[in-house]
Formats: C-alpha cells, structure tokens, sequence
C-alpha cells in the first residue's frame, strides 16, 4: 500500500503592521479552504504568520513588544482557524510568537491533526540576526532579541501516518536540523520562512537570495531522503522586500511545487512517503554508512578550532 499526503504550501503575501489579527487569520482560513478543495490533507502556513515580522523594530522595553505575542494556542483569535480545520478534516501547521507563562518567548510552530489536536510543538533552535538595536541598519533583525534559542531541540512525531518534523527558517541553512531529524527517521519536514532579500551584512548575498533558499532545502531533503515544504511569507511587508518562492521537495532534492507569485498563495503536491525508502535504504542507509565515530566535532564544539 502506498502512503501519500497531499500537503498545501500556504504562502502569504505581507502583514503590515496595521493589519489585525483577525484580518491575517481570516486569510488563514481562506487558503485552508482552498487547500481542502484540493483534497489536501495537511496545510503549511509561514513563520510568524499571525503577524508582520515585528524583530524588524527595536523597543526599549521588551514588554512593549507582548501583544505580538501569543500567550496560548489555540488562543481566542486562531480559534476559528482551528474550527474550521476540524470541520474540514484537515491538518494544519502554524508559526507564531510564543509567550509562556512563566515569561520565556519563543518563535514556534504547531502541528494540528486533522481532529483538530495538536500533535507537536516546535520551538526555533537557530536564531540569527543580533540581540541589541541597530539603528544604523535600513531595518533591524533583532531575532535574538525577541526569542530564546529551544533546548528542546528537533522532534519527529507520528502524525499523517508519517514520520512528521518541523524546523523554522533559518533552521533550514543548518545541515544539522535536517540531519537530528533524519536520525529519527524523518519523511516529512515543515519550516516557515520570512527571508529580507536585502542581507545587510553582506549585499552581495542578495542576488543569491533564491538560489541559496533552494540550495539548502534541496540539499537537506536529498542527503536525508525526506520531503521538505518550504512556505515563505513574501513580498514587501512594511517596506522591506522578502523572499517569496515557497516549494515542496522530494526526497530526491527535486523541486515538484514552486509558488510564481509573492502574495498568498496556494500550491499542492501528492508526496509519496514510500520514496524516502529510495534513498535511506540505499546511498544514504545511515545505519549502514554513516560514521559517528569520526564526527565527534559536530557535537563537542561550537565554532572553528585550528589544529
Ligand atoms: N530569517 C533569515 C533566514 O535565514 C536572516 C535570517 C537574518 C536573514 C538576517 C536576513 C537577515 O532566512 C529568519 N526569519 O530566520
């Protein structure tokens, strides 16, 4: 018996700052509808997706920065997306600001069953850009700023009769998320993205913007035999242009789904998970080739060490 999932990259055009919550998840629940009418079973939203990409402002005082936050989930205004989707039958996954209880912030990602429960939490491990203010920056990246790094690390749950992973963003340039995942026998990995193509420590890197975006979650897809749904939110969002180019990957690193537009957008592909065998029962069978005694450094040490 084969197993499929028609999953749906759910691309979003720009949130700007004055768009309610409300707005941005009726446009949720729009492309959700769409997905369903498309026989998908699962739906992919981008990082951040309830609100614009508020790391680009500094506050002064972090607490002037808490309405960005959820402080629950399903909270009383996702609660609609969450109805519908069970009404529907469909499963969906979500990226927001996270809030705890106890204070700690976190950008995460949820996996919603086609029940309407959520099967797993994933929380950023990688966060770039800078931890102080920037002013003579066109736009900030203070990420680390407005989030704690995850020591919970990378999942991989039962969930869509599959082996389901997440990661976010800038997770996906890391060739070690893919590969935490891969351990854990991985065949499908859903990561929101918001890219600038600006990148203002190096420029030169923004011609590459796209190239580099598809080189990794090909990469990452192939070297672990896993799907890869890679969902942006595009466009230019409070004046600073971000990568759209959402796309579904097989576990053969190629491109099967690509988004043309950079506004919300819906694509779709049927994602046979038995081809993850094609590759991780042959050149990439791990337990037959890897060599873990020969990379100790990938876990005992951060940055470069010469000698
Ligand atoms: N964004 C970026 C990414 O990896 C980044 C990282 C930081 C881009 C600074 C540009 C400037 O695509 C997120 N959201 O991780």
């Amino acid at each position: 018996m084969t197993r499929v999932i028609t999953v749906g990259a759910a691309q979003l055009g720009p949130i700007q700052k004055a768009d309610s919550r409300e707005n941005v998840v009726a446009r949720l629940v729009a492309l959700l509808q769409q997905a369903h009418r498309n026989d998908c079973d699962l739906v992919v939203f981008p990082e951040l997706a309830l609100t614009t990409f508020f790391p680009r402002w500094f506050v002064e005082n972090i607490s002037d920065a808490d309405h960005w936050y959820e402080t629950s989930m399903p909270s009383p205004v996702t609660q609609p997306l969450f109805d519908e989707a069970k009404k529907l039958g469909i499963g969906f996954c979500l990226g927001y600001a996270e809030l705890t209880a106890d204070g700690h912030r976190f950008n995460t990602q949820v996996l919603v069953e086609k029940d309407g429960s959520i099967v797993g939490r994933y929380r950023k491990v990688h966060i770039p850009g800078h931890e102080h203010n920037e002013p003579d920056r066109p736009f900030q990246h203070a990420e680390r700023y407005y989030f704690e790094p995850s020591m919970e690390g990378f999942g991989v749950w039962n969930a869509f009769s599959a082996r389901m992973g997440m990661m976010i963003c800038n997770d996906r340039r890391w060739p070690e998320s893919y590969r935490v995942m891969g351990l854990q026998g991985v065949e499908m990995i859903l990561c929101g993205y918001n890219t600038p193509i600006h990148y203002v420590p190096d420029p030169s890197q923004d011609s590459l913007a796209g190239f580099h975006n598809a080189l990794v979650m090909q990469s990452g897809a192939y070297q672990n035999g896993t799907w890869v749904v890679g969902v942006a939110k595009g466009g230019i969002e409070e004046g600073v242009d971000s990568l759209g180019q959402s796309m579904i990957v097989a576990p053969s690193g190629q491109i099967v789904a690509q988004a043309l537009t950079t506004d919300d957008e819906l694509i779709f592909a049927r994602c046979d998970l038995d081809w993850c065998d094609r590759y991780t029962k042959t050149l990439f069978d791990f337990d037959r080739y890897r060599r873990p005694e020969v990379y100790g450094r990938i876990t005992s040490q951060r940055g470069v060490v010469e000698e």
